[in-house]
């Protein structure tokens, strides 16, 4: 028998549990998502799951259920059972649907950390973080940085100036497979009971570091073919562990980059650490471009803001209103449709 609450069960998931009208029914959390049906962590051991149709319809893409997410459902036999309603989500990771500019999926949900991981070879990439650190500051999630692979060498004095005004607030942890107690640091950050969500490119050592972490193979790392340059495939694929006396860990598939996928520009001036100056501009709705007596512009005069966090942040700035334009338009036209929906049936009572 699990117990759900290594799994990070606790007494607000049980309360909100007591909203749902199957509230007397098993509840469990999603362990690996496949592309129709759910393996599901219950107190019953391991259901494949399956959804019911209202689950399944009248939902937008990022509102099913993703590796995370707490459900409930009947258990049809000791292998199977059908999820019929999932715990409001939240803390969760989402990745922006290939060629769309708002289409979230949700990748993993109810996070407490995010490890984001890069590589020190040719995988580092401070953009890439200042991306990772917005969304997760959107979430509510702890974010921290690891950094492996420190045994191929690198500069550390580039990485750590790169670096220096996202440290300023986030943990960054160097790590190397050839040394335990790199990986022990990580380890030590995990809590009973919480979640901690790995991310980052695929090849950077997420899953190498996850097997470490736990000392033994519990996913199975990606080897680079030297002829194809392709990895190998995996067969079993898991997702989501339980690291005993530590915490949940997720391992995600590589996500090379996050779309900028919220409009919170008091988030977005924190992770970019220009929030203190931003707070002495003249005017207080400053856009930070041309204003007489904007404080940003002067501390990048005088080369306190980095000019590539500037033009960083400027540009990660337009991402987040070119999303919140596009999240408007369709809520509109989502509101568009419906309208017509209710004349249509007013119409056809008319017609009975
Ligand atoms: N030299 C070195 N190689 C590493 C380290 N961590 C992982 N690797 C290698 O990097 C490759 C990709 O690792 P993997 O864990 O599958 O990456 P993932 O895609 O992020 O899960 C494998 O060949 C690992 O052996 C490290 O600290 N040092
Ligand atoms: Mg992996
Ligand atoms: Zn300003």
């Amino acid at each position: 028998m699990k117990n759900l609450t290594q799994y990070g069960w606790n007494t607000k998931l049980q309360q909100q549990k007591q909203q749902s009208s199957f509230a007397d029914m098993l509840h469990g959390r999603v362990a690996v998502t496949h592309k129709t049906c759910y393996d599901v962590i219950t107190d019953d051991g391991l259901l494949s799951c399956e959804l019911t149709g209202n689950m399944l319809y009248g939902r937008e893409t990022s509102e099913y259920p993703c590796t995370g997410d707490w459900v409930i459902l009947q258990k049809i036999d000791d292998a199977k059972g059908i999820i019929l309603d999932m715990l409001p989500r939240q803390k969760a990771l989402y990745r922006l649907k290939a060629g769309t500019v708002s289409e979230k999926q949700a990748i993993a949900s109810h996070i407490d950390k995010a490890f984001v991981v890069q590589s020190l070879d040719d995988n580092f990439n401070v953009r890439r973080l200042e991306r990772f650190m917005l969304q997760l500051a959107d979430e509510g999630i702890e974010p921290l940085i690891i950094l492996t692979k420190t045994d191929l060498g690198y500069d550390k004095d580039v990485v750590e100036r790169e670096l220096k005004h996202i440290a300023y607030k986030v943990p960054v942890l160097f790590t190397s497979i050839f040394s335990a107690q790199s990986v022990d640091k990580v380890r030590d950050c995990i809590s009973p009971g919480e979640t901690a969500v790995f991310t980052g490119s695929s090849g950077v050592g997420k899953s190498t570091l996850i097997n470490k972490l736990f000392g033994s193979e519990v996913f199975e790392t990606y080897e680079i073919s030297d002829s194809t340059g392709k990895g190998r495939h995996t067969t079993t694929r898991r997702e989501m562990i339980l690291l005993p006396n530590y915490g949940v860990l997720i391992d995600t598939p590589g996500v090379k980059v996050f779309g900028v996928t919220n409009n919170d520009k008091d988030n977005l001036a924190q992770v970019m650490n220009i929030d203190d100056f931003e707070e002495k501009c003249r005017f207080s709705d400053c856009k930070h471009v041309n204003e007489i007596g904007c404080a940003v512009i002067a501390a990048v005069r005088s080369g306190q803001i980095g000019q590539e966090v500037y033009e960083s942040y400027l540009k990660l700035r337009r991402e987040a209103e070119h999303y919140s334009a596009s999240e408007y338009e369709k809520r509109k036209q989502g509101k568009a449709l419906a309208s017509v929906i209710k004349d249509m049936k007013k119409n056809m009572k008319y017609l009975e």
